[in-house]
């Protein structure tokens, strides 16, 4: 293994040219007519341009991305994550073309991508489940039947689901008949598959996932990721380790996965989702066959580079990690910054990178691909980059991130800066209090509400700041607490300025 395509762009794409270079290795960049010049495009020995701006004719056209690797005479694919990242088709193809894999066999990626055969494979393996059916309930009169054994409440999901499309939460008996009609034709828009099944509804559970890793010989797990803020199925903020886990739970929980990766054959880097219900008890739910968004907080408490490890892996080298018990080490708390303006329903936002001031100092990595002058645009998802921090506890990360997030400054496109600013500082947040429901009850988070007073005083440093920015021809820096920007724009509509 010489020169790795990399199948994908954006802050993953240049995550992995910088672990190509570190393990010796050429990376090809792949890149659409929007991505033209690119940060991991000049980050990268090589380019090659795959098409148009929307990804069903570039990042997601097979065909295409072969034809590069031949192009560019790449010898290994590397999906990254998103995209084709988890089509076992790709990895076929892939292969087929005489490339390596950078990922888990295909076989492997087709039995998790199914999630009742996920189950009964889980099931046979010994690994913890939540109660429900193995197999599709297609009649009204059986699912009524097996709710009932289960007990309510229970959970309609699509069989061929994740990511929380086709779910439905069903609480008495009457409610079923719907539910199951409306999971099943809303599966059938999102998946091509009507198929549901019947899970019991796992109450206050937070979101707790276990990150695996396995070469030719063994299989070990690399801790925990806490990812209970999330906001309609999508992660705002992960943290590693996870105040709901010690040492012993960990251990269970990494066996769990474990046995779920050396069930379905697996190799690399993958995660075993759970939920982890107040009593301690945990569930399988999903396991993702593909490096995460998250990732680096698992780096950073294990002092491991899984990317680096998933590029010995697939050229046959025995993973760096040496054996024995790992155990993490301080606090990691990763937030994900996104073009999306929370105070206007988390709606993507475009426009230009106008200003970019990135935090430095002691315990920080950031993971972008954005620079100024940057066009933000719709046609991929709204990650500009990741903010990561380590420190030696979770109150001393939690401090080290507010001083980061106080450095971060970017102008053209609004973004969650504030709302993370707002979660890092609130109480319950920092008592470690939280669930995957933790967001829906906190909407003051999301969209903070002000005081007449306040209004009053953030729109006269709004006008005094662009005043002075105006004099200078500086941007204004957002210095404020909460996302200058939005709050600027809210006092210019009060009409106080
Ligand atoms: C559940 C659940 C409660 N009980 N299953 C959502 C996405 C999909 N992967 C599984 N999901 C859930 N399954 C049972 N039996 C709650 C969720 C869930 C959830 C899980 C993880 C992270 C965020 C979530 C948000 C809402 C619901």
């Amino acid at each position: 293994m010489n020169r790795v395509l990399i199948a994908n762009r954006g802050e993953i794409a240049l995550r992995i040219v910088r672990a190509c270079h570190e393990e010796g290795l050429e990376a090809v960049a792949v890149y659409s007519a929007a991505d033209r010049s690119s940060p991991h495009v000049r980050a990268a020995d090589r380019a090659v341009a795959i098409g148009p701006a929307p990804p069903s004719e570039s990042y997601l056209d097979i065909e295409r991305l072969i034809a590069a690797a031949a192009q560019a005479g790449a010898d290994a694919v590397h999906p990254g994550y998103g995209f084709l990242a988890e089509r076992a088709a790709f990895a076929e193809a892939v292969e087929r073309a005489g490339l390596v894999w950078i990922g888990p066999p295909s076989d492997a990626i087709r039995a998790m991508g199914d999630k009742t055969e996920a189950r009964r494979r889980m099931r046979q393996a010994e690994v913890p489940v939540v109660p429900g059916a193995d197999a599709a309930v297609d009649d009204v009169g059986p699912a009524l039947g097996l709710a009932r054994e289960l007990g309510y409440p229970v959970m309609v999901k699509a069989a061929a689901g994740g990511g929380g499309r086709g779910m439905r939460v069903v609480r008495t008996p009457e409610e079923l008949p719907a539910a199951l009609a409306s999971a099943a034709n809303e599966a059938l828009k999102a998946f091509g598959d009507p198929r549901v099944y019947l899970e019991k509804l796992i109450e206050q559970p937070r979101h707790v996932e276990i990150q695996v890793l396995a070469d030719r010989t063994r299989t070990i797990h690399l801790g925990e990721r806490e990812c209970s803020i999330q906001r309609r199925h999508q992660k705002l903020l992960e943290e590693a380790p996870s105040l709901a886990v010690d040492a012993d739970l960990r251990e269970w929980m990494g066996a769990a996965a474990v046995a779920a990766a050396e069930a379905v054959g697996y190799l690399g880097a993958g995660t075993c989702e759970f939920l982890l219900a107040p009593d301690r008890a945990f569930y399988f739910l999903e396991m993702n066959t593909r490096i995460q968004v998250e990732h680096p907080v698992t780096e950073l408490v294990y002092g491991v580079d899984l990317v680096r490890e998933q590029l010995r892996i697939a050229a046959g080298e025995p993973m760096r990690v040496h054996g024995g018990w790992m155990h993490p080490r301080g606090w990691a708390i990763e937030c994900r910054i996104t073009s999306e303006d929370p105070a206007d329903g988390f709606l993507p936002s475009t426009g230009r990178i106008e200003y970019l001031r990135v935090p430095g100092g002691p315990g920080g990595r950031w993971d972008g691909a954005i620079d100024i002058g940057d066009e933000v645009t719709l046609y991929y998802d709204s990650l500009l980059a990741k903010l990561i921090v380590w420190a030696p506890d979770r109150p001393q990360a939690i401090t080290r991130m507010r001083r980061a997030l106080d450095e971060l400054t970017i102008l053209g496109v609004a973004t969650n800066q504030g709302f993370h600013r707002r979660l890092l500082a609130d109480p319950a947040f920092q008592e470690g209090d939280i669930d995957i429901q933790f967001l829906d009850r906190r909407a003051d988070l999301i969209q903070p509400t002000l005081s007449a007073d306040d209004l009053t005083r953030l729109a006269v440093a709004a006008a005094l700041a662009e005043d002075a920015s105006r004099r200078s021809r500086l941007p204004i820096a957002s210095s404020d607490g909460a996302g200058s920007d939005a709050w600027a724009r809210e006092a210019r509509l009060e009409g106080l300025r």
